[in-house]
């Protein structure tokens, strides 16, 4: 058994009421361990240590901030075999994958706001007829919250605690209890490198206990959160009478729409990515996929045959590509969707069934699968599945395409394949949503800012859209 402790002032800790959770192996469905089921009294100890922390390290010079985080980052590159199983092992998803993307990006990104904060200024006005000089402070805020869930989790939960720490803060952490393993397994780095006891503290249990202690604690005066639309709501609710500071990165149901005058060999291989990459479960996947008629036969063709070819398999072998889901009840729910689809007159092209692997009967497998639409009014349209599902459906023209990616209440990102640099233009500026590709998918520049409107949230997080979050402006006028 792999038994996960709450990361606490620098120590590793029991739950305050010795309760425990299962934590279970996606691939083969059994228990591997079992995590803390953390509350109040958890969340309220961490709070204590990183209080006291915060003097000091809202005080501490840049350059040892950013010494410090460079250290973490080295440390988890040290760790990186150990941490990509660990990762693959507690979420279902290739280890390559994890080897190639999480685990680097988790350093990334330990790295990249440890030089940011360097680099990180304020603004000044001079008013030279008034004779006065203002200047803004970006003070941390204090003690702050970081939520995370369980699709990219070292990736994500790494995304807010590093910038967090950059702007000098201390954090009271939470992984998602689905997927706890890797946060745990930072502690050890993060003592090797130093970082001041009380500076992170990671509490682990499920939302309704852990998470809601957090979210209701009257000093954790920001929060940043990553989950469900449904989570993120409840969250705005519960900290809107107290004021809190709220970063929201929520669902999505991304279109990818592809003209016809695009570069179609790279599409095909990109969309393939973009629709099924970690089980389909990021929330930037391209789930939506409209194309114009006058390729449409070709691309359901070719696309299909593409998607047939991918290897569902346990994620240790090197040629998989599709692994596990991340539960049982989260794979019930995306094989519901599958029923709604055929109830409602979808056609699935490919796909459609759950996976059983010889040795891993129950592993959390599902075939990729495509359906194709007949309206874009169908729920499988509308809401967020989260899995290796997506739909396909024709369009005509630029501007009936343009009205069924907005009418999504969701407004994360969204795709666009074509070489019409005057349509592209166009296009971009009106999908209403964060983030834009253009012939290309999940691109990354971790200074951009990331996050979406309507239901994918509020606020943006990266570069320094994420250091303004975790400070608080305060400007200072000057007569002279
Ligand atoms: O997420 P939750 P779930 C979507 C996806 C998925 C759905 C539900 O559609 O099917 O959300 O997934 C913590 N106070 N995304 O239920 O519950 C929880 O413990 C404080 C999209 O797994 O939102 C975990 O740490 N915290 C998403 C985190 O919230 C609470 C990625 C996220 O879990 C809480 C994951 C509470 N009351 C799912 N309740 C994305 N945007 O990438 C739960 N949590």
């Amino acid at each position: 058994m792999d038994i996960v402790k709450n990361y606490i002032n620098g120590d590793f800790h029991n739950p305050s009421n010795n309760e425990w959770i299962n934590n279970y192996n996606p691939s083969d469905g059994k228990v591997y361990g079992k995590i803390p089921n953390s509350n109040k009294k958890d969340v309220q100890k961490a709070h204590k240590a990183a209080k006291s922390a915060f003097q000091k390290w809202s005080k501490t010079s840049l350059e040892e901030r950013s010494r410090i985080m460079i250290k973490i980052a080295e440390g988890i590159d040290a760790n990186l075999d150990r941490l990509a199983k660990a990762e693959s092992k507690d979420n279902g998803k290739p280890l390559w994958l994890a080897k190639s993307v999480d685990i680097p990006r988790a350093s990334s990104n330990f790295r990249f706001f440890g030089n940011a904060i360097t680099q990180f200024a304020s603004e000044s006005h001079e008013n030279v007829g008034d004779n006065t000089i203002n200047y803004t402070l970006r003070q941390p805020i204090g003690v702050v919250g970081c939520i995370s869930p369980w699709n990219l989790p070292l990736y994500l939960f790494t995304w807010k605690i590093a910038p967090a720490i950059a702007a000098g803060n201390c954090v009271v952490a939470k992984p998602s209890e689905i997927t706890p393993m890797t946060a745990y397994c930072l502690g050890e780095i993060i003592n090797d490198a130093g970082l001041p006891k009380g500076v992170l503290n990671i509490v682990h249990g499920t939302g309704e206990s852990a998470g809601q202690a957090i979210i209701e604690h009257p000093d954790i005066k920001a929060i940043s959160f990553t989950g469900g639309t449904a989570t993120g709501a409840h969250i705005a609710k519960i900290t809107a009478p107290m004021f809190k500071k709220l970063s929201l990165e929520l669902g999505g149901k991304n279109p990818n729409i592809i003209f016809d005058d695009c570069d179609y060999d790279d599409m095909l291989t990109t969309t393939v990515r973009s629709s099924f990459a970690n089980q389909g479960q990021i929330c930037l996947c391209g789930s939506r996929i409209f194309i114009e008629d006058t390729i449409y036969e070709q691309f359901k063709t070719d696309f299909v045959e593409r998607v047939k070819e991918l290897k569902v398999g346990h994620p240790s072998e090197s040629d998989t590509k599709v692994g596990a889901l991340v539960s049982k009840p989260h794979l019930e729910k995306v094989m519901q969707y599958i029923d709604i689809a055929k109830e409602e007159n979808g056609t699935i092209l490919c796909g459609g069934n759950q996976v059983v692997l010889k040795n891993y009967e129950n592993g959390y497998y599902l075939e990729p699968t495509v359906i194709e639409v007949p309206t874009d009014e169908c729920r499988v349209n509308k809401e967020e599945i989260f899995g290796p599902v997506v739909t396909i459906m024709p369009f005509t023209k630029e501007n009936e395409v343009l009205t069924m990616a907005n009418k999504s209440d969701y407004g994360l990102s969204a795709t666009l394949w074509t070489n019409n640099l005057k349509r592209a233009i166009k296009m971009t500026s009106q999908l209403q949503v964060g983030i834009v590709w253009v012939n290309t998918w999940m691109m990354r520049d971790l200074r951009t800012p990331f996050g979406g409107i309507k239901t994918s949230g509020i606020g943006r997080e990266g570069g320094f859209e994420a250091l303004r979050f975790f400070t608080e402006p305060k400007n200072v006028c000057i007569k002279y």
